[in-house]
C-alpha cells in the first residue's frame, strides 16, 4: 500500500512539480558585487579616500584579522575576468556600484576623473558585449571622505551633491545602463553608521535620524532629476535598495511589537517612498517625538518632513529593490537588558529585542541564520504594506567560512530560497521579476573582512593575481538561470544529502493534495526513506 502510494506520488509530482518549479517567462538572473568589496585600486591615480579608506587606516583592529580592502579582488584590474564570470553562468545582469570617489576625486562634480571614468566605461561596454546588462548602484557606502568632513550623511546639503554626482552618472552611462539603484541600505548606511560601522560617528539619538532623513531627499531627488531628464532619453528604471530582515512575534501577544519593530526598521526607509501617504511611519513618529519630549529635546529626534518634501519623496520608485538574507523574533526588552544594536539585537527606540530561532541553521556570520520561510513571509509583508508592486531582489546569498569548491551548504540555502521565491510568486502572486546572488566572488565582507565568503567562486587572496575559481553553487546557479526552473538536468550532482529534496518536494504536496492525503503521503515518503 504505502509503495503504491509512493509510486502513484512520483509519478504525478513529477509532472506537476516541473511546472511547478519554473521561473515566469522573462524572470531575469543576476548576480552582484560593490566597489568597495571588489575594486581595490584604493589610491590608484587621482582617486580619493572614501569613508572605508580612512576607517581601515585609523582603525585597523575594527577590521577582523585587521584585514583590509586595499587590493581586495583587484577587480580596478580584473574587470575581464569578473565579465568572463558573469557569461560563464550565462546570466542576465551583473549588479555592480560606481565608487563616488573614484569617479570625482573632489567629492563634487566640478571635476571628472579620466580614469574613474574609463574603467566604468570598460566595464559596462565589456558586459553589453557579451548579452550582459549592466545594473549599477550609485552608491553602496564607500563617502567621499572630505564630503564625510562637511557632515556627510547628516548634513541637509549632501541630497544636492548626492544628485549632482548621480548627474554625472546619468549622463556618462545613462545611454547604456537601463538599471539604476541610487543607495544601497540606508538602514545600515545610517542606524550602523551612526553607531559602529564607518563612519562610526556615535550618536545614535540625534544623527542616525539626521542621517535618515537626508539619504531619504537624496535618493528622492536623485529619482526625480532621472525621471524628469534623462527617463524621456534612455527609458530605464530606478530605485533605492532596502535590506529586509523578517521579524515574527516571538510568542503570543508579540504580534503588534512586531509590526512596530518593521515600522522602526525598514519603516523609516519604505514608508516615505512606497506608502500611499507618504511621510514617516506614524506611529514610529509618535513614539519618537514623545520620547523626545520626555528627554528634554525641543524637536523630535526624528526630524519633520514639511508637506513638500512628504511629496518630494512619494512615489519615487519604479520598483522595490529588496535585499534579504535572514530572520528575527521579536519580544519586550525585559527590565534588566541592554539593547545592542550591533548584531541586529534590537531597538533601543522601541526597547525590543531581536532573537533567533535554536532550531535556525548557523552560517559563518553571527548575524545570519538560515530560514527560507521567511523569505515568502518578507515578499508578503511587502505586498501587504504596499500594494502589488514590481520587486527585484537585489541580493540574497550564503555566507560560509570555508574555502571549498564543494559549496553544498551555499547550494541548499539557494534553492530553499529561491523555492521559496516561487511560492511567493506562484502562490501569493508576488510580482517579483528578477533574483540577484550576493555575490559573484568571495570580496571583503565589511568588518567582518574576509572571514565570511558569499562567492559563487572562490578567490584566492594569497595569490597576488586573486585567481577566480567557480564553486559549485556556480554551476548549480549557471543551471538554475539556463533551465529558468528549479527542475534542472542535473540535480543529483548538487545534493549530498539526498533526504533534503525529499522535504523539498513535501513542500508542494498541500497545494497539490488535501491535507488527509498529504499526510499519508508524508509518512509514506519519510517510511520510504528510512
Ligand atoms: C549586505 O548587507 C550588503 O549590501 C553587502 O555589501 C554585504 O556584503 C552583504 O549584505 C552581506 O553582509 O551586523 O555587526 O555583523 C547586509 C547587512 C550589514 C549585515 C553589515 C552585516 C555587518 C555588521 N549587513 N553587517 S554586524
Amino acid at each position: 500500500m504505502v509503495l503504491f502510494l509512493w509510486l502513484f506520488a512520483a509519478s504525478v509530482l513529477c509532472v506537476c512539480q516541473c511546472q511547478e518549479l519554473d521561473f515566469p517567462p522573462g524572470f531575469q538572473f543576476g548576480v552582484g558585487s560593490s566597489s568597495y568589496q571588489v575594486e581595490g585600486g584604493w589610491n590608484v591615480s587621482d582617486k580619493a579616500e572614501s569613508i572605508w579608506d580612512r576607517y581601515i587606516l585609523e582603525n585597523p583592529d575594527g577590521i577582523r584579522n585587521r584585514s583590509t580592502g586595499k587590493m581586495a579582488c583587484n577587480s580596478y584590474r580584473l574587470w575581464q575576468r569578473d565579465i568572463d564570470m558573469v557569461a560563464e553562468m550565462g546570466l542576465d545582469f551583473y549588479r555592480f556600484s560606481i565608487s563616488w570617489p573614484r569617479i570625482l576625486p573632489t567629492g563634487f562634480s566640478n571635476r571628472i576623473s579620466e580614469d574613474g571614468k574609463n574603467y566604468y566605461n570598460n566595464l559596462i561596454n565589456g558586459l553589453l558585449e557579451k548579452g550582459i546588462q549592466p545594473v549599477v548602484t550609485i552608491y553602496h557606502w564607500d563617502l567621499p571622505q572630505r564630503l564625510q568632513n562637511l557632515g556627510g550623511w547628516t548634513n541637509p546639503l549632501i541630497a544636492d551633491w548626492f544628485v549632482d554626482y548621480a548627474r554625472v552618472l546619468f549622463t556618462l552611462y545613462g545611454d547604456r545602463v537601463k538599471t539604476w539603484h541610487t543607495i544601497n541600505e540606508p538602514w545600515i548606511i545610517c542606524d550602523f553608521g551612526y553607531v559602529f560601522l564607518p563612519p562610526a560617528i556615535s550618536d545614535y539619538a540625534v544623527g542616525r535620524l539626521l542621517c535618515n532623513k537626508h539619504v531619504l531627499l537624496a535618493h528622492a531627488k536623485a529619482w526625480r532629476l532621472y525621471d524628469t531628464e534623462f527617463r524621456p532619453k534612455y527609458n530605464g528604471q530606478i530605485a533605492i535598495v532596502n535590506q529586509l530582515t523578517w521579524i515574527e512575534p516571538a510568542g503570543q501577544g508579540d504580534e503588534d511589537i512586531a509590526e512596530l519593530a518593521f515600522q522602526d526598521t525598514i519603516g523609516r526607509y519604505t514608508y516615505p517612498i512606497f506608502s500611499k501617504e507618504g511621510g514617516w511611519p506614524q506611529r514610529i513618529q509618535k513614539i519618537i517625538a514623545k520620547k523626545s519630549k520626555e528627554e528634554g529635546y525641543d524637536f523630535s529626534r526624528l526630524p519633520d518632513f514639511t508637506q513638500e518634501e512628504v511629496e518630494l519623496i512619494r512615489g519615487t520608485y519604479d520598483f522595490f529593490g529588496m535585499n534579504h538574507y535572514t530572520s528575527r523574533i521579536v519580544r519586550k526588552r525585559r527590565n534588566d537588558e541592554t539593547i545592542h544594536t550591533y548584531i541586529l539585537q534590537g531597538s533601543r527606540e522601541l526597547e525590543i529585542v531581536f532573537e533567533t530561532r535554536p532550531e535556525w541553521k548557523n552560517t559563518s556570520s553571527v548575524w545570519f541564520k538560515e530560514f527560507p520561510q521567511g523569505f515568502r513571509r518578507i515578499l508578503q509583508w511587502v505586498k501587504r504594506s504596499f500594494g502589488d508592486i514590481k520587486i527585484y531582489v537585489t541580493e540574497n546569498g550564503y555566507a560560509s567560512d570555508s574555502s571549498s569548491l564543494e559549496d553544498y551548504n551555499r547550494i541548499s540555502y539557494l534553492r530553499s530560497y529561491l523555492e521559496q521565491m516561487l511560492l511567493a510568486i506562484k502562490e501569493d502572486g508576488i510580482n517579483v521579476l528578477g533574483y540577484t546572488v550576493w555575490t559573484l566572488m568571495d570580496n571583503f565582507e565589511w568588518i567582518d573582512g574576509y572571514h565570511s565568503k558569499f562567492g559563487l567562486y572562490y578567490v584566492n587572496f594569497e595569490c597576488p593575481n586573486r585567481t577566480r575559481t567557480p564553486r559549485l553553487s556556480a554551476k548549480y546557479y549557471a543551471s538554475v538561470a539556463k533551465s529558468h526552473s528549479l527542475n534542472i538536468p542535473d540535480q543529483d550532482k548538487y545534493i549530498v544529502d539526498k533526504s533534503c529534496c525529499i522535504f523539498s518536494i513535501y513542500t508542494f504536496i498541500p497545494r497539490l493534495f488535501g491535507n488527509g492525503l498529504t499526510t499519508a503521503l508524508n509518512e509514506a515518503i519519510i517510511l520510504m526513506h528510512l
